[in-house]
């Protein structure tokens, strides 16, 4: 759990057309319908970094070496955690946050990298209050996107990205979402998870200090 700060931060992981960033929306809307002041972010970073990795990393043919892949990705995490996520958590906000670390452990892992050597560079990542996974299986996520890409080198990849993040589940680092319900259905999973990250977090800061709330609702 992250200290030294207020808010709490919360990420989502999936699969490539899991529906994680339609969730992740949604989950923000519904906060904020609720009164809280929220933050929605995305890994790659929308910062300078983040912004080379969209160009130089995703949207060209051949892939780079996956070692600077993962350096990269490192770079921009550390970069969008001092400059985005923690000023918002010290200033008691919610954070949505669209894939962070457990992608590149996930993504590079699958691409053949070591995972404690993934873990190592990503060590001064914040660990996010709840980490979800919106689950649906690569076959299902593959009907989603047939018209788009090409199948079998998508199913391939897709499965061994999927066994490392179900390998987190059973570690316990992210919480499984059936992504195979309906949008509402899922949507609304989700937000019973986090609002009831945000009560335990309130609970316990309130028990620390009574005098401050920890999260802000506006
Ligand atoms: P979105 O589809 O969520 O925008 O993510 C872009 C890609 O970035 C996604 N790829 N595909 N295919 C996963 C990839 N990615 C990594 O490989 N490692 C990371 O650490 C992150 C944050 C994203």
């Amino acid at each position: 759990m992250a200290r030294g700060k207020h808010g709490v931060f919360v990420c989502i992981e999936g699969i490539d057309a899991s529906g994680k960033t339609t969730q992740a929306r949604l989950l923000v809307k519904s906060l904020r319908r609720g009164g809280f002041d929220v933050v929605y972010t995305t890994e790659p970073s929308r910062g300078e970094v983040g912004r080379f990795i969209r160009r130089y990393v995703l949207q060209r043919k051949k892939r780079v070496p996956i070692v600077v892949e993962a350096l990269l990705f490192a770079v921009d995490r550390d970069e969008h955690v001092e400059n985005v996520i923690k000023p918002a958590l010290e200033k008691g906000k919610i954070v949505v946050c669209d894939r962070y670390v457990y992608s590149s452990l996930a993504y590079q892992g699958a691409a053949g990298l070591d995972q404690t050597w993934i873990g190592q560079i990503n060590r001064l990542a914040l660990t996010p209050d709840l980490s979800l996974l919106i689950d649906v299986p690569p076959e299902v996520v593959l009907k989603r996107m047939k018209r788009k890409r090409s199948v079998m080198e998508t199913l391939r990849n897709q499965r061994r990205v999927r066994d490392i993040y179900m390998g987190m589940v059973k570690q316990g680092r992210l919480v499984r979402v059936d992504g195979t319900q309906t949008v509402e259905q899922v949507a609304s999973n989700v937000l019973t998870l986090v609002l009831r990250k945000i009560e335990v977090r309130t609970e316990v800061k309130g028990c620390a200090d009574a005098s401050e709330s920890t999260v802000s609702a506006v």
